[in-house]
């Protein structure tokens, strides 16, 4: 068979153009695809719930690729063995209670198992702002008066090199803040309309220094909604409620992720 390039370059435009087409208004919308965020993708999808995830980088995997300062080994503990045995990838138990998984198995398995699940994923676009709302796109008016009601869009290209080119936007039902350490989309509600997060001050609490033990357990009991609309899952939840950091653990992404899913789909099935 002759191949026509052509052929080829209309195929890539055409099909992703659609994908981005279907993508516009969804039922959740995940900014950053780190291990939180790809696990509530996989189980959000899994629920059937129409899920996209948009990640700045080239790659998919944020910090876990590099597992603990470069040594591609990831850990971790009991609790969150049966995501990893659903996902498929491969333990070693080095001491009772903590499990080793080779890093680069884990980033791709989690990122192949969660766009099988039906996870729509668009890398190379960064989410640079919000929209604002006096009603969610349930039509329903928030305690706080108003909702986050979709994500700003932008080529990681177009911020990188600077241009001056305005943004696209999406709508969706809820959004998930996976941004890790930096909790980007909490940054933007506090910084766009003031002291309005669902923490103690209404500001992000801050992460906390190094503790596994209570950073692991943390991280999921903060992991919830932070405004009307907008969620945490990851390590942003700790940056959002002023939890420890853990170090090159990383159960506590997955079952952060798992636990956003689980909450957000029971909002939805309101
Ligand atoms: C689009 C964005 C944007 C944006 C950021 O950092 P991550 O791996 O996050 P988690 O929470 O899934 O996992 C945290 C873990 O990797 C970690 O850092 C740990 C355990 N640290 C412990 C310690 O003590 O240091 O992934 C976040 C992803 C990245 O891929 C970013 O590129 C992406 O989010 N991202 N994508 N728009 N505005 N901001």
């Amino acid at each position: 068979m002759q191949l026509d390039d052509v052929i080829i370059t209309r195929a890539i435009v055409d099909s992703w153009s659609k994908d981005l087409l279907d993508s516009l208004e969804i039922d959740v919308a995940i900014v950053g695809g780190g291990p939180a965020g790809l696990t509530a993708g996989y189980y959000l999808s899994k629920k059937g719930l129409k899920t996209v995830l948009f990640e700045r980088n080239l790659s998919i995997g944020g910090g876990m690729w590099g597992g603990g300062m470069m040594y591609n080994k990831c850990v971790f503990q009991q609790e969150s063995k049966p995501i990893l045995d659903e996902f498929g990838i491969r333990t070693d138990e080095y001491q009772e209670g903590y499990f080793l998984t080779n890093s680069l198995e884990t980033v791709t398995t989690l990122c192949s198992g969660a766009i099988k699940a039906g996870l729509k994923i668009f890398n190379l676009i960064g989410v640079e702002d919000v929209m604002i709302r006096q009603e969610d796109n349930a039509g329903r008016r928030s305690a706080a008066g108003s909702s986050v009601t979709g994500l700003v869009l932008n080529w990681t290209a177009v911020t990188m090199a600077k241009l001056h080119i305005d943004p696209l936007t999406i709508r969706a039902k809820a959004i998930i803040d996976s941004t890790g350490h930096a909790a980007e989309v909490a940054g933007i509600i506090v910084r766009k309309i003031g002291k309005k997060l669902l923490t103690e001050t209404g500001e992000m609490l801050g992460e906390k220094p190094m503790w596994a033990d209570v950073g692991e357990r943390t991280i999921v009991e903060n992991t919830k909604e932070i405004y009307p609309g907008v969620f945490v899952a990851g390590m942003s939840a700790n940056a959002v409620f002023g939890g420890p950091r853990m170090g090159p653990i990383f159960g506590g992404m997955l079952l952060s992720g798992k636990r956003s899913a689980e909450i957000i789909a029971a909002r939805l099935a309101k």
